[in-house]
């Protein structure tokens, strides 16, 4: 039986000391078992890739030890789980980090270097895992690392595409865009559960029941795809915990007869049955269209279908009353894009479970809660209900009664006034009718969370008003962070040894309020030259990778001056371009002598512009038209070099953060939900140059602004500069434009579009509005870059007080205050 055979494990090896020794001389013993049996290479002879694969495999057997031993823990505790829903998670690479949560770098370094291999180049080896767009994907990402060292007992719930973000090649200054098919090397962090796989339906007819007075539908499906699971370990830092990120790939069902005539007919349906496959194939790159296409909402369903019946399967293993529901299991709906589980768990509840609706929905209300990301009411998601309707039948009809019940209740609560019920409804009877995905989960979820504080606030005063007037207790926010083990202890390990040094102990990788004790030290002259030291190192780096990648050499003395994230209007990369034309055209009607006293800067620009984004394209180009034309200028010389970095994603950033001195973070004020980027900054000890928009806000309250270079409209003054016909833009402003739009860069016909969106009345992101500030935003930092004794401290100050951006802080609110899940820890 399982007890025994349980009882003869304990017996032998100690069931929580795990079988794996970690010394080198173990780890080296296994490295070579891999070469030769997993990886099937002579272990006399093998090249980099093929050690990183036999080194992750033994990384993994490492993982999975703990990630069996945390499962068997919560098992036994049954504490109540949190199921974080995202249809996108950013993972980056996995090897460096999991072995520093795992505790065990130095010894697999040492291990690696007996066997005449660097552990850094190896870990070079490995390509990142994408699977999600950008800010929301990362974030996700962040949250599992610190849900795993918190030991939170948590799932996470994806879905594995085959195919993750585009990668973005430049040609002659244009975007193109690559496949991204990442498993083609192989996948050494996941574990593939055949055996755990469910149906997923789709399309069919739904037809009403009654049984003892209990009303239920039943659905017959037109189409069934399974949902196979693919597991990835999470570990934790300085603790056993090990939690699950459960990944879903789309298989042909194994229940079908085919029925056919010839071979061609038999022949076709097998390659039909195929298609299933296509489920999982791709992630959409754009994030935030909603075009109403079928495959995505085919995507949402299957992930949302497969998860919630794997969740309530292992409900049901202990529990048989789904009165205890609410007390063992909270779905996290990261954005709207998993809401469907709101739908789902409803079917399930009465049509499967025959609850009646009144208890189905209590039970739905007190397990869901849903975090928003945007700011505009104009994107939030609509799914068409004619799609709803053919691909989901009986969920339609659900959300149909959903609203009915809600539009009951508001008709009570607020009256006659029509055009606000006909706004909060979940049904929007436009053009195309369709189903508001906000709107149902605000209705369904007990509490909705915005991700910074300014972001709260114009939940409640736009984006949401009518429904927080209906429920203010509803609304509240948790302030976005980012987690400090992959954004120093993985990307910067001098900054990581540094800081450690300074506050004698590593305990801030844990617990990161502990860098405020930096504050104390910040103008010591010691510190701050070994602070100088790291910075140069990282720039190295940098510099190294900018020559590789674009033939640029930069000059070490300048500053490195970063812009990177997804290209949008919003976030005013165009802004930036136009301050460094206006930089350019300033050296360029510089004496001599003048030169001499200009601060040499290197500006940095890298993202990706969603493939149908014909704007975020054209600034991609504009961005190396000008990059062009500096850096061939003898004039310029170091004093100004433009660099484009291609292809940005979450390694690429763990190199350009390190080595900037400066960050831009410039969306128009009321953009930007939050923003994460600056906060991975901001523990870098890199100074910030930002817009009062989304955690920025906060960020100054931390850092203090006269650590910062701020500038630009509030979040209040930009409805009324849009009001305004002449906004009075300055000279600068208008000239710098005129460069572009006379073909001074080239390309004039191409960026003619650029040019007249900048026109007075039609500059909705008011970068005509913001720019003469923004230049003295600019002059300031050049001017503190002089003095860097007093830059130093300004950055040690900035990493100080990066803790309140930790991602530890923001899941540990969010179990308290919005899940309601302890920690679980698995004993060592
Ligand atoms: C996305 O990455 C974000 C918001 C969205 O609505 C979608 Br869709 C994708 C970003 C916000 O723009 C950032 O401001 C925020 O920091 C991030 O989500 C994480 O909350």
């Amino acid at each position: 039986s399982l007890g025994e055979r349980r009882a003869k494990a304990e017996k032998m090896f100690g069931l929580m000391d795990g079988f794996l020794k970690n010394d080198p001389m173990s780890l080296q013993k296994d490295i070579l078992e891999h070469v030769e049996y997993t990886v099937a290479r002579s272990r006399f002879s093998f090249d980099d890739f093929e050690a990183f694969q036999a080194l992750s495999h033994s990384v993994r057997d490492r993982l999975i030890e703990r990630w069996h031993d945390t499962h068997q823990h919560f098992k036994k505790q049954d504490p109540k789980r949190l199921y974080f829903l995202s249809l996108e998670f950013l993972m980056g690479r996995s090897l460096s980090n999991s072995v520093i949560n795992l505790g065990i770098r130095d010894e697999y370094a040492e291990a690696l270097s007996q066997l005449g291999f660097g552990f850094e180049v190896l870990a070079e080896q490995e390509g990142d895992a994408a699977l999600g767009n950008g800010g929301l994907a990362r974030l996700s990402a962040c949250q599992m690392d610190s849900l795993a060292t918190l030991d939170y007992p948590v799932w996470g719930y994806g879905l594995r595409y085959q195919y993750g973000l585009f990668r973005q090649i430049i040609v002659d200054g244009y975007q193109h865009e690559q496949p991204d098919y990442w498993l083609n090397f192989g996948n050494p962090w996941e574990i593939e559960r055949v055996q755990v796989s469910y149906p997923v339906k789709f399309y069919g007819t739904v037809e009403e029941k009654t049984s003892n007075g209990v009303r239920y539908n039943v659905w017959t499906p037109g189409e069934t795809v399974e949902a196979v699971a693919y597991d990835n370990p999470i570990p934790g830092y300085g603790t056993r915990n090990a939690i699950n990120l459960r990944l879903w790939a789309a298989k042909p069902s194994g229940q079908y007869d085919l029925e056919s005539y010839n071979t061609g007919d038999y022949i076709n349906a097998i390659v039909d049955r195929q298609k299933a496959e296509a489920i999982s194939n791709v992630l959409y790159p754009d994030d935030r269209s909603y075009q109403g296409k079928e495959l995505r909402l085919k995507q949402q369903y299957f992930f949302v279908s497969a998860s919630v019946q794997d969740i309530i399967r292992r409900f049901k293993d202990v529990h048989d009353n789904f009165d205890e529901f609410p007390d063992k299991v909270a779905f996290q709906i990261n954005d709207t894009h998993p809401s469907l589980a709101i739908a789902e768990v409803m079917r399930v509840l009465i049509d499967e479970e025959r609850l009646d609706w009144k208890r189905s929905w209590e039970i739905v209300c007190q397990t869901c809660s849903f975090t928003t990301h945007t700011v505009n009411a104009e994107g939030l998601e609509k799914i068409p209900v004619d799609l709803l309707g053919s691909l989901l039948p009986r969920h339609l009809q659900i959300m149909y009664d959903i609203n009915h019940h809600f539009m009951e209740e508001l008709k009570r609560k607020i009256g006659q006034d029509y055009s606000r019920i006909e706004r909060m409804s979940i049904v929007e009877e436009g053009v195309v009718k369709s189903i508001r995905m906000a709107n149902l989960s605000i209705i369904c979820c007990h509490i909705v969370n915005g991700v910074s504080r300014a972001h709260f606030e114009l939940l409640k005063t736009r984006v949401f008003k009518d429904f927080y007037d209906l429920w203010p207790q509803k609304f509240h926010y948790k302030t976005n962070g980012v987690t400090q083990r992959r954004w120093i202890v993985v990307s910067n390990p001098s900054l990581c040894c540094l800081i450690s040094k300074w506050l004698g102990t590593e305990a801030w990788i844990r617990n990161v309020d502990l860098l405020a004790g930096l504050r104390e030290h910040a103008s010591n002259p010691v510190l701050q030259q070994d602070w100088r030291m790291v910075k140069k190192i990282n720039k190295m780096r940098l510099a190294e990778y900018i020559e590789t990648l674009t033939g640029v050499k930069v000059s070490l003395d300048a500053m490195f001056d970063v812009q990177i994230k997804r290209i949008h209007e919003y976030k005013r990369q165009l802004l930036n371009i136009l301050g460094i034309v206006y930089r350019y055209d300033c050296i360029k009607n510089m004496n001599k002598s003048d030169r001499k006293k200009v601060v040499p800067r290197v500006c940095i620009i890298g993202g990706k512009a969603a493939p149908g984004y014909e704007v975020a394209k054209k600034i991609i180009k504009l961005c190396h038209a000008v990059a062009e034309k500096v850096n061939n200028d003898a004039d310029v010389g170091d004093l100004l070099k433009v660099v484009f970095i291609p292809d940005y994603n979450v390694s690429v950033a763990e190199l350009v953060i390190p080595g900037s001195d400066l960050s831009q973070h410039i969306s128009t004020a009321g953009h930007e939900a939050s923003g994460t980027g600056s906060m991975k900054f901001l523990m870098n000890g890199c100074l910030l140059l930002a817009t009062a928009d989304g955690s920025t806000v906060e960020i100054i309250e931390e850092i203090g602004a006269e650590n910062m270079f701020l500038f630009g409209a509030k979040v209040h003054e930009v409805p009324q500069l849009r009001e305004k016909t002449a906004l009075g833009v300055s000279l600068q402003f208008i000239r710098v434009v005129r460069m572009v739009r006379d073909g001074y860069f080239g390309f004039k016909e191409y960026f003619k579009s650029l040019c007249d969106s900048l026109d007075d009345d039609k500059d909705f992101y008011l970068l005509g509005a913001d720019f003469s500030s923004y230049l003295e935003a600019q002059a300031m930092a050049d001017r503190e870059f002089v003095n860097q004794d007093n830059w130093t401290s300004m950055s040690i100050l900035s990493t100080a007080g990066s803790g309140r951006f930790s991602s530890d802080r923001t899941v540990e609110e969010y179990a308290k205050q919005t899940w309601g899940i302890e920690p679980c820890k698995c004993p060592f």
